[in-house]
């Protein structure tokens, strides 16, 4: 498969600073020759980067860097626009606000292929704030209800061209819900399995029907990834670490799913903070994290599928 990396060393949505290393981290954890010794076809386009922008306020105090933001949301979607047509681009983040401007981007390159867009959004968290909600004022915490367009955004942030359908988006690994983000996503049909829902089901069930959903819809699927999705025993590096987390095997069996599938066509990486890494070994785990998701297999068993 054609794969083009992409470093996005946002940390303006992050409370405290590192993420911006998270790009050099993945790349110096091997994830270009990992992705070529699996036999694709990778190109790094190297980092984006956005100008300063004046601060820009919001009624609700507590957001900061909202300009900052507003320009990489802007950067990004054109750029997940411009290189998702024949090729899979992997976002090496950065925060997870990240996924504001990638998401909107491949929803409005998946409407102009007449496909729906899903969303796979692992995660301790909801990320399912408005601008108004956000108690934090951290815009990582924002992109879900950003990309399918929750009131509030307009004037702040760039408008979308095509939005997620909050059917499509699937939530797996979630254990830090804000009251905010409860209440509104209870009247939305967003599909949350927060860990209660893994412990009683299995991850591979979960992840299974919403796989069969999506190949069904000959959907377009997005996969954002963040760190602390997995438990920060193993994966120490991310700034809201929430115990509890996915397993190493369960993680790796998601991978290999998603892979056996053959659905997923872009990837964010974020919020791996490198600072608070012990000597790469969060980097590492997302790059052999990855290597799953792009072919590497245990046993040369005959993919599942989904269709
Ligand atoms: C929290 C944290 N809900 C907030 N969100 C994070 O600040 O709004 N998402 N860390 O990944
Ligand atoms: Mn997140
Ligand atoms: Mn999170
Ligand atoms: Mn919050």
């Amino acid at each position: 498969m054609k794969c083009k990396l992409i470093g996005v060393p946002v940390q303006d949505g992050a409370s405290r600073l590192g993420c911006e290393m998270g790009p050099s981290a993945l790349r110096t954890a091997g994830i270009g020759p990992t992705l070529r010794e699996l036999g694709h076809d990778v190109s790094d386009i190297g980092d984006i980067r956005v100008e300063d922008a004046p601060d820009r306020r919001h009624p609700n105090d507590a957001v900061h860097d909202l300009g900052k933001v507003a320009l990489w949301v802007e950067r990004l979607a054109e750029t997940a626009y411009a290189h998702s047509d024949g090729a899979m681009p992997i976002f090496l983040g950065g925060d997870h606000v990240l996924s504001a401007g990638t998401v909107a981007g491949l929803a409005r390159r998946a409407s102009e292929q007449g496909r729906p867009l899903f969303v796979l959004w692992l995660d301790a968290h909801t990320d399912f704030h408005t601008l108004e909600t956000t108690d934090s004022g951290n815009l990582h915490g924002i992109p879900v209800a950003y990309f399918t367009n929750q009131p509030g955004f307009g004037t702040y942030l760039p408008a979308l061209e095509a939005q997620v359908d909050p059917a499509n988006v699937c939530m797996l690994g979630v254990r830090s819900v804000d009251p905010a983000e409860r209440s509104t996503l209870a009247d939305l049909p967003i599909t949350v399995h927060d860990m209660r829902a893994l412990d009683e089901q299995g991850v591979a069930p979960l992840l299974g029907s919403f796989l069969q959903k999506v190949a069904a819809a000959n959907g377009r699927l997005h996969v954002s990834f963040d760190v602390d999705f997995l438990d920060p025993e193993f994966a120490p590096a991310v700034g809201t670490t929430v115990p509890g987390g996915a397993t190493f095997r369960e993680a790796h069996l998601v991978m290999e799913m998603l892979h056996d599938s053959g659905l997923v066509e872009s990837l964010d990486l974020v919020e791996l903070n490198p600072f608070l890494d012990e000597r790469g070994r969060t980097a590492s785990l997302l790059v052999d994290l990855v290597a799953s998701l792009m072919g590497r297999r245990i046993l040369d068993r005959p993919t599942r599928s989904f269709r």
